[in-house]
């Protein structure tokens, strides 16, 4: 039974006076760690991808009132309703009673924190006589814990980071995507993390990843490395190094490859484009400007037949088209951009007449015309 029924169930026995039944329920399940396992399974249930998150339960009920209140929120309003006649019927004193019965019950179940629940899934990790399976889930219910920024936080002081990197090398795949998958999470604008996950050696093998056959593997991989990346220039210049320019080229020119790793590929490009930018008193990143990665860009415009794919394309081009380094003529001889956005425009024009997407299509076109004529500028000033 999750937390939220447990909340709403203790306040529909608490106003219909079955306090008793509810008592022997759960004690009957305190004992076999059932509550501790679905509070982070309710969370799990919350979430839909990496990307996005209901943060609607942050952390369990630090307070009787908190669940009460969470309760009411939460209830179908006709049984609300019935409730509160219920609740008029009781007297003071009796009202009295059960509150304090009630309170009683939640000291008595002991909902343990994030935090505790965190080291106790750590403290597994660490153990190597665990099953696969109680490994997977340790790092299952790490993955939704650390969801709120302040979990990412103590996880990170609990030592999880160590733990955690160390699954990268597990010969099981799911294992290291799972692992992927948390450090990707606790890494995101989180510099202090970032700079430990780097300083734990995580991104080369992370860039290995996300080669794998496995695309679960390969996205999370990517999914990490970006949020590495991602306004970090020692995290950047490591991913220059580490040759981060083919892995991305590979990606963007296999055209038999998981269309999600190529949007992926092109949001980092354009992120750290966009840093570059940003931070234009630094030395440039040389592969930023290198002609076959740009080519590999430009190609995606032309070709693809995505257009959330080519939006993304465009809006990298945008960027690494503002560096310095990049040379117009590059684009315009050896990558063809001219062509592609020609091409480009005629497409947007024939998928226009469709209603239901007009609007995004207008937004795209707008994008399209807006690199066409940065395009344009750089190619009178040389
Ligand atoms: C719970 O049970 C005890 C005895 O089994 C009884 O005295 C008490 O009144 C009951 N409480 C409620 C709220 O029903
Ligand atoms: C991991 O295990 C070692 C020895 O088995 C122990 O010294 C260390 O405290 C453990 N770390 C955690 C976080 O549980
Ligand atoms: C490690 O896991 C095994 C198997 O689940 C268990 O018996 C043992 O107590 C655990 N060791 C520690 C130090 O928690
Ligand atoms: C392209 O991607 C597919 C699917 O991941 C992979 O099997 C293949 O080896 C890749 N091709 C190249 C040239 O990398
Ligand atoms: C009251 C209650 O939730 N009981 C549950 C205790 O756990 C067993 C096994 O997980 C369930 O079958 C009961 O419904």
């Amino acid at each position: 039974m999750g937390i939220r029924m447990l909340g709403l169930i203790l306040l529909l026995r608490f106003v219909s006076g079955l306090m008793n039944a509810t008592v022997d329920g759960i004690d009957s399940n305190l004992s076999s760690g059932g509550p501790l396992r679905s509070t982070v399974k309710e969370k799990e249930n919350l979430l839909h991808n990496d990307e996005q998150y209901n943060d609607d339960l942050d952390g369990g009920f630090s307070s009787l009132d908190g669940m009460l209140q969470w309760a009411i929120s939460h209830s179908d309003p006709a049984k609300l309703k019935e409730t509160a006649e219920v609740r008029q019927q009781l007297s003071a004193s009796e009202l009295n009673k059960r509150q304090m019965e009630l309170k009683e019950l939640m000291e008595e179940m002991k909902v343990p924190s994030d935090a505790e629940l965190m080291k106790i899934a750590i403290s597994e990790l660490n153990n190597s006589s665990i099953t696969l399976e109680d490994r997977l889930r340790a790092l299952q219910e790490l993955n939704v814990l650390v969801e709120p920024i302040d979990n990412a936080n103590d996880f990170n002081k609990l030592g999880g980071l160590v733990y955690v990197t160390r699954e990268l090398y597990h010969p099981d795949p799911s294992i290291r995507t799972t692992a992927a998958w948390i450090l990707g999470k606790v890494s995101q604008n989180n510099l202090v993390v970032q700079q430990q996950v780097l300083e734990l050696g995580a991104l080369s093998m992370l860039m290995k990843m996300v080669k794998s056959n496995f695309m679960e593997e390969a996205n999370k991989a990517l999914y990490a490395v970006s949020a590495l990346m991602r306004n970090n220039l020692a995290g950047q210049e490591l991913f220059s190094t580490e040759h981060g320019d083919l892995m991305l080229q590979n990606i963007l020119r296999n055209s038999s490859i998981d269309i999600r790793l190529q949007k992926k590929a092109l949001i980092l490009l354009a992120d750290l484009a966009q840093c570059q930018l940003q931070n234009a008193h630094r030395t440039e990143l040389p592969f930023l400007s290198d002609r076959d990665l740009l080519k590999s860009v430009v190609d995606l415009i032309a070709a693809s037949t995505d257009l959330d794919l080519q939006d993304k394309a465009l809006v990298a081009i945008k960027s690494l088209l503002q560096l310095r380094t990049t040379e117009a003529l590059v684009l315009k001889d050896f990558c063809a951009l001219g062509d592609a956005l020609n091409k480009m425009r005629q497409l947007l024009l024939n998928v226009m007449a469709d209603e239901f997407q007009r609007d995004y299509v207008i937004d795209v076109e707008s994008l399209r015309s807006e690199v066409e004529y940065i395009f344009q500028g750089k190619l009178l000033e040389q």
